[in-house]
């Protein structure tokens, strides 16, 4: 029975499986606070019920905010992140946010950069966008590829959002991950920690620590709440 057991595994849609991939960091783990990390999951606003603190308590409720905190990087390039969101009308925007580069600590609310009230139940996207390379001696150059746009979430190919470059030459089979480049887990405080992977290059360290943030009030989107573990289903 080997053998169509083998079959049926592999005629998974390979999204469904390759959304619950996990990431452990194997260096820089000072950079983290979440225990687990997943790859490309996406977020939707909860806009939890105020008094809640801040956590999600199983229902939308009274807005609040969406703060997005750096908390630093491992980078020689520069980059830019920002956020992708769609109003009740479907009217979408682009805001930007802060670089890697800015002071950790840099914070900024998300409902404050958008010309519209963001509604309760959007899924907000993050995204990542290399703008400049270094100078020092041995920093490697960046290619055009490098700089196109990466976004949060699973980055299928019908989703509105996905990353242009592929992870899927890398030398290392344990680090192909499709066209995602984010990982996100949950911290100590129950808010959400992003970290973005800048270089797209067949000798990237995908490491995930290019811009590591934390966002408060969002919880897992609806689409990967089967696939992801209780470590952001709450
Ligand atoms: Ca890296």
């Amino acid at each position: 029975m080997r053998f169509p057991t083998a079959l049926m595994l592999f005629s998974l849609p390979s999204g469904l499986l390759a959304q619950s991939a996990i990431y452990v960091p194997y260096r820089n783990s000072a950079m983290w606070s979440s225990d687990t990390l997943y790859v490309g999951a996406s977020f939707l606003y909860t806009g939890a019920a105020s008094g809640g603190g801040g956590k999600w308590k199983g229902g939308f409720g009274t807005l609040e905010p969406i703060t997005v905190t750096l908390k630093g990087n491992e980078a020689g390039w520069t980059g830019e992140l920002w956020a992708v969101v769609q109003s009740a009308t479907g009217k979408e925007e682009e805001v930007f946010l802060f670089t890697n580069h800015d002071a950790p600590g840099t914070s900024v609310d998300l409902r404050t950069k958008v010309s519209f009230p963001i509604p309760t139940g959007a899924e907000i996207t993050f995204m990542y966008k290399v703008v400049a390379g270094c100078a020092f001696f041995g920093c490697w150059s960046i290619t055009p590829e490098d700089q196109l746009p990466k976004y949060s979430g699973p980055n299928r190919g019908y989703d509105r959002h996905r990353s242009a470059a592929t992870s899927d030459i890398m030398p290392n089979p344990n680090w192909r991950f499709g066209n995602r480049w984010s990982v996100v887990g949950r911290d100590k405080d129950g808010n959400l920690e992003f970290g973005f992977e800048d270089c797209t290059q067949a000798f990237s360290d995908m490491d995930f620590d290019d811009v590591v943030f934390t966002v408060t009030n969002l919880e897992i989107g609806i689409f990967n709440r089967k696939l992801l573990s209780k470590d952001l289903v709450r």
